[in-house]
């Protein structure tokens, strides 16, 4: 009779020895808390040109991340000095340690197919299969196309090392849910989600995460319905989105204030009231909300047990609100288009002032932001189109500025794509000065400024959501 795993796991004892795979961002604050909770950790990096020299600075106590994360360089600090954690490109290790831990990337190949690349996952559960022993728990926290888990990572497992997944080792799913600037808190005070591919891994995967959350609760379930939930939380955020924008475009075709909609439809309160109505805008950017819903799209074919039940000939509600945001800097273009007319002028040769190219206000994150398909469609309409942002100073093929003046000087229109702070402080006397438009046009994609003001300073204004203000007389 073959041993059981949770006897296996029993024998083996609790969990003293961890592994983490992937000294990134979501890897080495990882690391620092199961080091502050377990006897040793060993962060498992490749020794590449590219992130190499983590592990020397690591061993060293140094933070290798870059930005302001609270309460980490103080953790790396001590567990080196504490002699809790080693870095080491050496994954013969992994055979020491009773839990490995698995944060590497999964990016797409190019934003065009969405078809994300596994290979740098892969390599990593490779080089984890060749080295484990029986009663290791591995677990997968990169976010992963559901089913991947137990119809992909287990194969491969199993291939590398020769034992059987559920019977000598333990394989669990927990997703990662952290954001940079608060990587400690957000591992220690949010809900943990915890998938094994069965009972008793789950279990084991409770062990390990339970003693790192400060306030955050264990929420185990299985490994695909893990993977479903990583995904499908960002899925959700990006319909809400796409549901304010589909509104707005009813708001600005109807000649009413969609924000007046919104504060309306918002003081519907009460016990099991929801109506969580978010912000229309330029569009949708970033690494999370691009991707994840076409994650769940693929998932469902991977893990489906039997067809789905859906109209036929229906695009997914998912996919549609993918494609209404991804509208949004179209709308913003027909929007410019639109104001020029007004001005007697067409976008070919018009000078345009692109305000804003990271995807999230005041930030430096530009990854997949909704101002660069803008900055393509006035291009190939042969406009003039200059970027401002105060953060993101360098993009491949871009010259972006951070002299506003420079930039809205001779503009025939200002197009606001990404609220930062400073764009808040727009004066409508000084943007016109610099234009030299007897009417400059004036876009507003993020509801930042104050409609009147800048109409009654000769602005032709067209916001998101102002149907109440963008046909106003000039
Ligand atoms: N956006 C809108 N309208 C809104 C909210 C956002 O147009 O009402 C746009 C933003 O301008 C941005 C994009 O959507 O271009 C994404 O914004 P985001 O606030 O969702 O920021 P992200 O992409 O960094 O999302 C992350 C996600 N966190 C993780 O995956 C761990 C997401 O699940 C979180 O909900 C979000 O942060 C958050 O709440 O901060």
């Amino acid at each position: 009779m073959t041993q059981l795993l949770a006897d296996i796991f029993y024998e083996r004892g609790p969990i003293k020895t961890i592994g983490v795979i992937g000294m990134g961002y979501v890897g080495i604050p990882a690391a620092a808390l199961f080091a502050q909770s377990f006897n040793m950790v060993y962060g498992f990096q490749r020794d590449s040109t590219s992130s190499g020299y983590k592990i020397s600075l690591l061993n060293s106590g140094k933070n290798p991340l870059k930005g302001e994360e609270p309460g980490l360089d103080e953790l790396i600090h001590d567990i080196v000095l504490n002699k809790k954690f080693e870095c080491t490109s050496d994954f013969s290790k992994i055979s020491f340690c009773d839990a490995v831990t698995i944060a590497i990337q999964t990016p797409f190949l190019n934003p065009k197919d969405l078809i994300p690349d596994f290979s740098a996952l892969e390599d990593g559960i490779r080089q984890v299969g060749k080295f484990i022993t029986r009663g290791t728990l591995v677990v997968l926290e990169s976010t992963i196309t559901p089913g991947t888990t137990v119809n992909w990572a287990l194969k491969i497992l199993e291939e590398e090392s020769g034992l059987k997944a559920g019977k000598d080792f333990g394989l669990a799913h927990a997703p990662e849910r952290v954001m940079v600037g608060r990587l400690i808190q957000n591992i220690q005070e949010h809900d943990r989600i915890v998938g094994g591919i069965d009972e008793v891994s789950t279990q084991r995967a409770m062990e390990l995460y339970g003693p790192v959350l400060t306030s955050g609760k264990l929420i185990p379930m299985t490994a695909t319905a893990a993977e479903v939930t990583k995904t499908a939380e960002n899925t959700f955020r990006d319909l809400q989105i796409a549901a304010a924008n589909q509104l707005a475009f009813y708001c600005e075709a109807m000649g009413i204030n969609f924000y007046d909609v919104r504060t309306g439809i918002d003081s519907l309160k009460g016990d099991g009231i929801t109506r969580a109505i978010l912000w229309p805008g330029a569009g949708v950017g970033g690494h999370c909300l691009t991707k994840d819903t076409y994650h769940l799209e693929r998932g469902v074919h991977i893990a489906e047990h039997e067809p789905v039940d859906f109209p036929v000939g229906v695009d997914s509600l998912f996919v549609t609100a993918r494609n209404i945001n991804d509208f949004m800097p179209r709308h913003m273009f027909h929007l410019m288009e639109k104001g020029l007319a007004r001005a007697g002028k067409e976008v070919k040769g018009a000078k345009i002032a692109l305000l804003g190219w990271a995807f999230l206000a005041n930030t430096d994150d530009a990854r997949n932001t909704p101002a660069e398909p803008f900055l393509e469609l006035c291009k190939a309409s042969g406009a003039d189109i200059r970027v401002h942002d105060p953060w993101v100073t360098e993009w491949p093929g871009i010259d972006i500025s951070q002299d506003l003046e420079s930039v809205l000087s001779g503009a025939d229109a200002v197009i606001i794509f990404t609220g930062h702070r400073m764009y808040y402080q727009l004066d409508p006397h000084d943007v016109r000065k610099l234009s030299g438009s007897l009417h400059c046009v004036i876009i507003d994609g993020r509801n930042i400024i104050d409609p009147d003001v800048f109409i009654q300073d000769g602005f032709i204004y067209k916001g998101i959501g102002r149907g109440d203000k963008n046909s106003h007389p000039v």
